[in-house]
């Protein structure tokens, strides 16, 4: 086939919802942008491990503890599905391990916040795994079938994480004043963060208009960033918390919540790299990295042994 062929039967594909399999041809720039968006999202699940990684030992109980290490597992499990997904499209693990270390890719901007009381992991379950999963629910049905396949079971996961975190934070909304005011706290820290995980407006979106068209996102950053208020303002009702944005407003001609502007230089600033702890969670996966050396070279050794008593 010539290339004007091969580009005509991929757009025909994409037209007609068929998926692209690793093997099938496809657009470099296609592939490059999986890569990108893949990586950066498997980097973003094992980065966020650590905000509350924090945690485990300090939970306030053994129930508390059991689940909050389950889901940090689940991160983990999620990391590497995601990575998988990447090398199917030709590049290998250490190549997007070390493109995280040397600061090359990109991972979410939610995990460089840090997480300063026991609320934060009610928060973090109720308000960035429920950003998290608007987003990936429209990814479920992207055009690259291993992505697509990764990620229905990673949402499964995440709504199991987004419920545990409102569990959580309800239990402190009917807790002590002390609880009630940490819940407050910690809701007002991480509603912002959480609204720019959804990322730049889409008149900035510089990806987002090559990606809708191949089918690879199948709504816009604010589509999906308002869907997100949408949904959240009655679940806050029922934690009785407010939302720290005094422009919030159901519009009744829109049909949507009303809601204040985003601080983009915050998060520019902390996608560039000077977030409050960028440096402390790259510091921590590269220490990981390098104390874990020996589970791989261990790894390798068993492999190769069998291989040599296979042959
Ligand atoms: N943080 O053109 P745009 C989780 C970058 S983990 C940092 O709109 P795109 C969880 C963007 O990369 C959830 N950077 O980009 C884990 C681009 O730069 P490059 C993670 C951001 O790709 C543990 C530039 O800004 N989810 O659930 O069309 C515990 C322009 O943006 C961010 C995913 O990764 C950001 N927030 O759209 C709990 C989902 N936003 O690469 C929970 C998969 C944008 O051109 N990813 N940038 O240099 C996506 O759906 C899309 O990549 C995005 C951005 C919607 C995030």
């Amino acid at each position: 086939m010539t290339q004007e062929q091969h580009e005509a039967s991929f757009l025909r594909k994409i037209e007609e919802e068929v998926k692209i399999e690793a093997r099938d041809w496809m657009p470099d720039e296609y592939r490059k942008t999986l890569i990108r968006q893949i990586s950066q999202h498997a980097h973003s699940e094992i980065v966020g491990m650590l905000p509350e990684g924090n945690w485990i030992t300090r939970a306030p109980n053994l129930r508390r503890k059991l689940i909050l290490l389950a889901k940090v597992q689940d991160e983990a499990g999620h990391g590497l599905y995601l990575y998988s997904a990447a090398e199917t499209l030709g590049i290998t693990r250490d190549e997007l391990i070390d493109q995280l270390h040397t600061g090359k890719a990109k991972y979410s901007s939610i995990f460089n916040y840090p997480t300063l009381t026991w609320a934060d992991m009610g928060a973090i379950g109720w308000l960035v795994d429920g950003a998290a999963i608007m987003n990936q629910v429209m990814l479920c049905r992207t055009s690259y079938g291993p992505y697509a396949r990764a990620m229905v079971r990673i949402c499964k996961e995440e709504s199991f994480h987004q419920r545990q975190g409102f569990e959580s934070l309800l239990a402190l909304s009917r807790g002590n004043e002390a609880q009630r005011k940490m819940l407050q706290e910690s809701v007002n820290r991480w509603w912002w963060p959480s609204l720019m995980m959804f990322g730049p407006s889409d008149s900035e979106s510089t990806n987002s208009e090559k990606s809708l068209l191949w089918k690879i996102k199948r709504q816009t950053n604010d589509e999906l960033r308002q869907r997100f208020v949408d949904a959240t303002v009655d679940q806050a009702k029922i934690l009785g918390v407010t939302l720290p944005d005094p422009h919030l407003k159901w519009n009744p001609e829109r049909g949507h919540y009303d809601f204040g502007e985003i601080n983009w230089d915050e998060f520019w600033n902390v996608v560039k790299g000077n977030g409050p702890c960028n440096k402390q969670r790259l510091d921590a996966r590269v220490k990981a990295h390098e104390r874990g050396a020996w589970v791989r070279e261990a790894a390798v050794a068993y492999a190769e042994k069998k291989k040599q008593k296979a042959a």
